[in-house]
């Protein structure tokens, strides 16, 4: 049983205090980027206003703060994922950067013609167009596990994918469109077989549950902050050594260097290798001020508070005549997708943003998800650990004025 008092909780984020279109702000996004607390906030404004100054540059005192500053929030991620070292923590702008990276660099010097990369049906576009691209240059072949009805992989299709020829397996670990928790311990386990890494897209996963990168053997993990109450703009590949130290540099430039003349260039060691020019100081370290505030809370108990709201809403919801749930998975997150008859998604979510409701519409960055299920779009519920019954309480009632209008 948890001992967070959850509705006091909604005092720190102070966006969550105001009204839109005159009524009060739901905020039903946030698997597209969740809220700041106060305490992430002041840590950007302490940052600018104490200590700002380049890292790994100066001797002078400002320098060393931000690169002490900078540098805990790496240990923290370590801690955060139970990483065997702090050099496998590797700093980009977020989840989309840390697969291009991957892509780019492994693929680039791991993919052959004829190659194949596994990748599923439940995949961001952020996990299809850098192996698209890659593939398109190497001669591989982009293989996908297909989607069943209910939202969840077709896990037989998945063992008879993978083949000697499957280089990579880079697969969501939670849908951002459906909710589906996919089985990525048995997926990692059954590519392992066959000596093939695994990446895990772990952008939702990481805002929902605690990681522990060594339990799961995963070969790369990629998640952005902003998602985790954390600033935008900042996100983390994690790798094992072995292969992040095999892997050429993503980018070129200041940092990533051990030296350099018009002949040659020697590169820097981990993690520095993979971080060109000057980073995103202020934002790394208010990073790890979130993962201090989710730390606080309890990844276990944020986990078991949004699934109460997921099953509450779920519940209501189904209700709900003229409503259609898409994503059934018996393992789901806070994410609810729904269709109200023919409807266009975007006509739903103009009439809730009206009631000062937020809510996401549209195919969520997830176009062959959507054809997969003949869709256009949906609407988006997703529920993070400050919202309350009572706010979707009020999403139903606004949802029971809409049904009549648009079905
Ligand atoms: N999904 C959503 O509304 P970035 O934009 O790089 O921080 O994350 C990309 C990304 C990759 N994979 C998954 C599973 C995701 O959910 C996202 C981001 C947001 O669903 C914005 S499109």
């Amino acid at each position: 049983m948890s001992t967070v008092d959850w509705s006091s909780i909604r005092n720190d984020f102070p966006i969550l205090g105001q009204r839109v279109h005159g009524k009060p702000l739901v905020y039903f996004d946030n698997a597209a980027t969740s809220q700041k607390p106060k305490q992430v906030l002041d840590s950007l404004v302490d940052y600018y206003s104490r200590y700002n100054s380049n890292v790994h540059r100066g001797v002078h005192r400002l320098s060393q703060q931000a690169t002490d500053a900078y540098e805990a929030t790496r240990f923290k991620l370590q801690a955060w994922l139970n990483a065997r070292e702090a050099a496998e923590i590797i700093y980009t702008k977020g989840t989309t950067d840390s697969i291009n990276l991957v892509a780019s660099s492994w693929g680039r010097s791991s993919l052959r013609f004829g190659d194949e990369v596994l990748i599923s049906g439940l995949e961001h576009h952020a996990n299809i167009v850098p192996w698209q691209l890659i593939c398109e240059e190497k001669g591989a072949v982009l293989k996908v596990i297909p989607v069943l009805d209910n939202g969840t992989l077709d896990m037989d299709a998945f063992y008879s994918l993978l083949s000697e020829k499957t280089k990579i397996v880079a697969v969501n670990w939670i849908s951002n469109a459906l909710g589906t928790v996919n089985p990525v311990q048995e997926i990692i386990y059954a590519a392992h077989e066959h000596d093939i890494p695994v990446l895990l897209d772990a952008a939702q996963a990481a805002a929902h549950s605690s990681i522990n990168v060594q339990a799961l053997d995963v070969d790369f993990l990629a998640f952005s902050a902003h998602k985790m109450c954390g600033p935008t703009g900042i996100g983390v590949l994690y790798g094992k050594r072995e292969l992040l130290d095999d892997m050429p540099p993503y980018q070129g430039g200041g940092d990533m260097i051990d030296r350099v003349t018009f002949e040659k260039t020697t590169f820097n060691v981990l993690p520095l290798k993979f971080e060109a020019g000057t980073p995103n100081i202020a934002d790394v370290i208010a990073f790890g001020t979130a993962l201090d505030y989710l730390g606080t809370l309890g990844m276990e108990a944020i986990e078991a508070r949004e699934n109460e709201l997921l099953a509450y809403a779920t519940h209501k919801l189904q209700q709900l005549d003229g409503l259609r749930i898409y994503g059934t998975a018996p393992e789901k997150i806070a994410v609810i997708s729904f269709m109200i008859g023919a409807a266009h998604p975007y006509d739903i979510g103009v009439l809730l943003d009206q009631q000062g409701i937020a809510i996401r519409t549209g195919h969520h960055c997830t176009q062959p998800l959507m054809d997969r299920f003949g869709l256009p779009g949906t609407c988006r519920a997703s529920f993070a650990f400050y919202n309350t019954e009572e706010e979707i309480d009020i999403f139903v009632t606004a949802l029971q004025k809409i049904i009549p209008i648009l079905a």
